[in-house]
């Protein structure tokens, strides 16, 4: 049963990509996701991708390792009013297809957030996420 989940989620995605929208889906319960991959380029490079997204409060950012090579999501600097907490380090991701999501809420102040994963940050291995101002409740009651 875990293996056909595992299977099916597989193909969702592949689905997604072949209709050409691999960064942005809904969720059943209308909650708007971003896809953010780890990619490992080369054995000497590895990014993010897309590495720059801007997105909506409300929204919930996935980070997957779409490698093997071990990444996380480090948050270097945001605009004043951030507070991520324990969000700053995220966990290390180890086996590809791993995820790591962040909602993008109050903790997150309107504007341009910088990030890296922290082994790979001087190798380039960096990303914004940028938060436009809003009303996440009244976004979600669209009808
Ligand atoms: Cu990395």
């Amino acid at each position: 049963m875990i293996r056909f989940g595992l299977v099916a989620t597989l193909l969702g995605f592949g689905f997604l990509i072949l209709v050409g929208d691999v960064d942005a889906q809904t969720s059943a319960d209308g909650v708007h996701i971003v896809t953010v991959r780890m990619v490992d380029k080369s054995a000497t490079q590895y990014v993010f991708e897309p590495a720059d997204i801007t997105v909506a409060p409300g929204t919930l950012v996935r980070f997957e390792l779409a490698g093997s090579i071990p990444h996380n999501v480090e948050f270097k600097s945001g605009p004043p009013g951030t507070d991520l907490g324990n969000a700053t380090m995220g966990p290390f991701l180890l086996a590809k297809g791993q995820i790591y999501e962040i909602m993008i809420d109050a903790r997150f102040a309107v504007g341009t957030h910088d990030y890296v994963c922290t082994p790979h940050e001087m190798m380039g291995m960096k990303g914004t996420i940028t938060v436009l101002s809003g009303d996440p409740d009244s976004r979600r009651d669209r009808r």
